[in-house]
């Protein structure tokens, strides 16, 4: 199939949906990354003849030339390593990503950092106006772009750009620290319509530029001074809810679930977590509360397990070399303490899975513990809930989660209140089946209903029709 030179919709991210493998005989090939929002916008994307913009991976100075997967125009940005150094290890997940987080962890300030961050946002808003055909929309992901929306909206007045933010916005008082915090506001002010996972991080960026940069705001929109209208609005984002749920119920999976509560030595109690190992989700606190449990006899190892899978994530940066030292430490102390031969207390897999091995895991497990410090959204939480076929399983859930605000019957918890988190741990544990039914039927209802389809559906709707084509798509507005 031959490559089009330009597309109606552009997306643009910081990675590509696909990841480059080599092939036994030494070519190139692409194999599809798994994940949500390819699954959202696949068919958008084909109805649109659309173009993902974004970093393959790998440090590269020369970008191989875009080219056509499963029918999506796919343009490679070529990063060099001090680029992805600077630009992706530093400035976006070393100042940006704990700043956005509530301070987690410390943010760093480096000057060269923004200045690799500033000069990587002009490549990709250069590459998406190249892309775009005339009128098209283009869609920008995520905090590592947010300066491209006004340098695209420069080059290319022409377009709709709309711009989405998957991680929290900050509170006024964080986002101030930054050194840059006006370029970056101005920055996401070259879109039409900005989306956040909450009401709460929409309100907190139009709060921000009526302050910083004085601009006129009524409710949920920015007046700029040249009569452009940008408006600031929640989209929660969701889950492929029904593939999740078919693949649940697949025999295979089924199978799988079974055979590992078997292995694990056929516990009362599987209790189970799934994150990127990072240190905004929580993970150490929440096996501490295991550990604590299973010392004050409030759990025995005989009757109770946790499973902890930490997919390995951002290797080289310092924070997430010291998160992973200090969960190996722990785990080890806590299997050493209260392991018996056969049963051990703690499963951990510093290792990632197929999703078929993600939905036999859910299957598997009794209580889903999802306690982060601080998280835009959550989508394992989500997926748990998908794959509950017969709702039954318990969720213990972080306040602090986006995913909370939707999931109102999981068992919320304050992720900074040990003592707290280990009661709720017992309480999801030995809560009436009838209990947890009640309350899994209503999340599953939730999820179902809002997948990921609708969220794109929602949001494009929005930029592309200011919300008159379907208004019943049109999420109300949340401040
Ligand atoms: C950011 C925001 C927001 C994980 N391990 C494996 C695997 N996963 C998949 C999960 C899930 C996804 O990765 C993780 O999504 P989360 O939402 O839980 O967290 P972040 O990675 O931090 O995502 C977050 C999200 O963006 C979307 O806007 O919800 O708040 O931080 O889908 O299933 N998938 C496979 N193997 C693994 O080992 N196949």
């Amino acid at each position: 199939m031959s490559v089009p030179s330009t597309a109606d919709l552009v997306v643009v991210a910081n990675r590509l949906p696909v990841d480059r493998v080599v092939e036994p005989d030494g070519s190139i090939g692409w194999r599809r990354s798994p994940g949500g929002l390819v699954t959202a916008l696949e068919p958008v994307m084909r109805s649109h003849d659309g173009a993902w913009i974004g970093w393959p991976g790998g440090t590269d100075e020369i970008a191989p030339e875009p080219f056509v997967e499963d029918g999506m125009m796919l343009v490679p940005i070529s990063l060099s390593e001090q680029e992805v150094e600077e630009f992706y290890e530093g400035f976006s997940n070393g100042t940006l990503w704990p700043l956005y987080h509530d301070l987690v962890a410390k943010p760093e300030f480096h000057r060269e950092w923004w200045e690799a961050y500033v000069a990587i946002n002009e490549r990709f808003a250069r590459r998406a106006a190249e892309v775009a055909a005339e009128n098209a929309a283009v869609w920008v992901q995520d905090y590592q772009l947010q300066l491209v929306p006004q340098m695209l909206r420069e080059l290319r007045p022409d377009l709709r750009i709309g711009f989405y933010l998957h991680i929290p916005f900050p509170p006024t008082e964080l986002f101030q620290q930054l050194p840059w915090r006006r370029q970056i506001l101005e920055g996401l002010l070259g879109s039409d319509l900005i989306g956040f996972q909450l009401g709460g991080g929409a309100a907190n960026f139009v709060r921000l530029v009526r302050q910083r940069v004085g601009h006129k705001t009524h409710r949920d929109t920015v007046h700029l001074p040249d009569g452009r209208v940008v408006r600031a609005a929640p989209f929660p984002i969701s889950i492929d809810a029904r593939g999740f749920e078919e693949l649940a119920r697949s025999a295979p999976v089924e199978a799988r679930a079974r055979e590992i509560r078997a292995q694990l030595g056929d516990p009362d109690t599987v209790f189970l977590g799934i994150d990127r190992l990072d240190y905004t989700k929580g993970i150490y606190a929440r096996l501490r509360a295991f550990g604590e449990l299973l010392r004050d006899h409030r759990l025995d190892v005989e009757q109770a397990t946790f499973v902890q899978v930490a997919t390995p994530s951002r290797e080289r940066v310092e924070q997430y070399r010291q998160l992973r030292d200090e969960t190996d430490r722990l785990v080890g102390r806590i299997n050493g303490d209260h392991g018996r031969l056969g049963h051990p207390a703690i499963s951990y897999l510093h290792s990632s899975y197929p999703r078929e091995e993600m939905a036999a895991l859910y299957r598997a497990a009794d209580v889903m513990v999802v306690t982060p410090y601080r998280d835009g959204m959550n989508l394992v939480a989500k997926e748990y809930v998908a794959c509950r076929l017969e709702d039954d399983g318990a969720l213990v859930l972080s306040e602090f989660a986006g995913a909370a605000d939707e999931l109102r019957q999981a068992w919320l918890v304050n992720p900074y209140d040990l003592n707290g988190m280990k009661d709720t741990l017992v309480e999801a544990a030995s809560a009436s089946h009838k209990e947890k039914h009640r309350r899994m039927r209503a999340m599953r209802r939730q999820v179902m209903e809002n997948d990921v389809k609708r969220w794109a559906d929602a949001f494009l709707d929005e930029l592309l029709y200011d919300g008159e084509h379907d208004p019943s798509l049109r999420p109300p507005p949340r401040f």
